[in-house]
């Protein structure tokens, strides 16, 4: 017996069984089997070791070139009822999905190591935290989850006390896109994956558990699992505001996670509770309070510098694990946007030729625990989470979304949420570039059927009168030209200032058809060099163009038919009448 707990044990010995793996190997989470791991997998290839004068303790890996990106096509929300998954999932009947999958594992973990990773999603001590255990034949998954979670003993200890654990089946199988899937039980707090080594498609503790099953969980327990970063701004003063933003991915969630205040900003200061995922609750005073269920970061790394990102770029140095980047003559990582060096591999391992594409990877991809950005706050271990003032939406747009704006209540916070919508990127297969409608950030993300998330989501108007208040930002304006109109990274406190003193209720704003926006004095614009017919545009509400942005929206909630709540209806129709009528004047 490996536990006491005789579920785990059972799942265990069948997965076992299953798999024919050769070998069941516990993991304790110490350093000691990290380092272990680390020198198995550097013998037999699938690490190799960064420059360890500039780099220590740091190494690339080089994924299958089929296996770069999270696979929407291929994930799975397998519910009794198709409609309980909703449009915005695939879906799959659980008996034939469990068949269909489980033939691929049968026998997979011939000849290889079978590893259990018992992990705590979340502060050891927080009663909102929540456990799994992931079976994986891949060390890269097990190294990569030490970093990500809270993962051995301490998990396994806290499971056996009870509480229940969400189960993950993994394999990398033959790393064949045609035998791949990533599908979902959510009744049975369950996950399969076969097929994939990447991160979101492996890693069962990140997307899988803490945004899919756990958003399915959340909904029957009252709370919310989001695809948020949590960041502290503490003003001069010394008063620290928590926000938690969601953006799709790879709109810069961790650069702002772990913003540098400008130099025009002294005395301000950015505490980072995470970058990717916040689970939010109400606490007994009403307020809504937030943990960042992940203990490390997963990050894009292509265009990290130490101008757009100083914390990133200063903590990737040491102990991180690099995946799919280019390496310099003197085997340093590489990457479009570094700045510095030059590089002679590219991220398959190929001479690197600038005419046959990048030398890292699009989404190439740092491991690295939380604790070693120097903005780290030491909150993000607090059982009780911290208390959020404000939640911020935001996507990649061109055009059309202000720079910011904040909505005029709850519900009509609900409509901006489920109103996101971004330039696609590499962080998923498929063409990169094309406006993408991703509600909350949560399109690929979401465990059930949206309208009920929705429902969800506006029920909690009825449990609290001290929730955040709601926003919305886009730092991706551009002019005809292409070009950016806001400067982004650093400046964005600006932005998050304004927010900041909206919540304190220090500031006025200017009611739009969309929302309530600040008057272009009251972003401080002081050492920025930006003119102030850029700043009017930036702030400027189309009314045609959010006309058109509305139809597109309401087409996007009638796919739910009946099971959209009335109260989003209503919230769109409002703000349609109130564009209609000032179109009018
Ligand atoms: C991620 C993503 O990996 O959102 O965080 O794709
Ligand atoms: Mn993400």
């Amino acid at each position: 017996m490996s536990t006491s707990n005789s579920e785990l044990e059972s799942w265990v010995n069948e997965v076992a069984r299953l798999t024919q793996a050769d070998k069941v190997f516990w993991c304790n989470g110490s350093e000691a089997e990290y380092r272990q791991l680390v020198q198995q997998m550097l013998a037999d290839g699938t690490l190799s070791e960064l420059n360890p004068e500039t780099h220590p303790n740091c190494y690339l890996h080089r994924s299958a070139p089929t296996d770069v990106a999270r696979v929407e096509h291929l994930t799975f929300i397998c519910t009794e009822k198709e409609a309980d998954a909703g449009p915005n999932n695939n879906w799959m009947d659980p008996a034939a999905a469990h068949q269909k999958i489980d033939q691929l594992f049968a026998g997979c973990m011939k000849g290889r190591t079978m590893y259990v990773i018992p992990y705590c999603m979340g502060p050891l001590e927080s009663p909102y935290s929540r456990c799994g255990v992931e079976i994986t034949d891949s060390p890269y998954v097990v190294a990569n989850m030490k970093i990500m979670t809270r993962m051995g003993d301490v998990a396994l200890s806290r499971i056996e006390k009870g509480g229940g654990f969400v189960r993950g089946l993994h394999s990398i199988g033959e790393l064949d896109p045609e035998r791949r899937f990533i599908m979902h039980f959510p009744a049975e707090l369950t996950i399969k994956s076969y097929g994939s080594g990447y991160g979101g498609n492996a890693l069962l503790g990140k997307k899988c558990h803490a945004l899919r099953i756990a958003s399915y969980q959340a909904r029957s327990e009252g709370w919310l699992a989001e695809h948020m970063l949590i960041v502290g701004v503490e003003n001069p003063a010394g008063e620290t505001h928590y926000l938690a933003c969601a953006f799709p991915s790879a709109c810069g969630k961790t650069n702002l996670a772990m913003l540098v205040p400008p130099k025009s900003h002294k005395g301000w200061k950015i505490w980072t509770l995470g970058d990717d995922i916040a689970w939010l609750q109400l606490g007994e005073d009403g307020r809504m309070r937030a943990i960042n269920p992940e203990a490390g970061y997963f990050g894009v790394v292509p265009g990290t510098n130490a101008k757009t990102n100083r914390n990133a770029y200063e903590m990737i140095r040491h102990d991180t694990i690099y995946t799919n980047v280019g390496v310099t003559a003197d085997n340093q990582p590489w990457w479009e946007g570094l700045d510095e060096g030059t590089p002679v591999l590219d991220w398959q391992g190929k001479p690197y030729d600038a005419k046959a594409g990048p030398a890292a990877h699009p989404n190439s991809r740092f491991t690295v625990a939380t604790s070693q950005n120097a903005s780290y706050s030491s909150l993000a271990d607090a059982p009780e989470g911290v208390p959020i003032s404000a939640l911020v939406f935001g996507g990649r747009r061109r055009e059309v979304a202000p720079l910011v704006y904040q909505a005029k209540d709850w519900a009509h916070g609900v409509l901006v949420g489920a109103g996101v919508a971004s330039e696609t990127t590499a962080a998923a297969s498929g063409e990169v570039g094309v406006v993408r409608r991703d509600p909350m950030a949560m399109k690929p993300f979401c465990g059930y059927n949206f309208a009920d998330y929705w429902a969800h989501w506006l029920s909690f108007a009825q449990r609290s009168d001290r929730l955040p208040e709601i926003f919305h930002v886009n730092w991706f304006r551009q002019d005809k030209d292409g070009n950016f109109l806001w400067p982004g990274f650093g400046e964005n406190l600006r932005v998050l200032r304004w927010i900041i003193d909206r919540c304190e209720k220090r500031v006025g704003a200017v009611t739009t058809p969309i929302g309530l926006l600040p008057a272009a004095a009251d972003i401080d614009i002081e050492g920025l060099a930006i003119d102030p017919a850029v700043l009017q545009e930036l702030l400027r509400v189309d009314h045609a163009q959010w006309s058109v942005e509305m139809a597109a929206l309401s087409e996007d909630l009638a796919r739910y038919g009946d099971r959209l709540p009335a109260e989003l209806n209503r919230q769109l129709q409002m703000v349609v009448e109130d564009l209609g009528e000032k179109n009018a004047a």
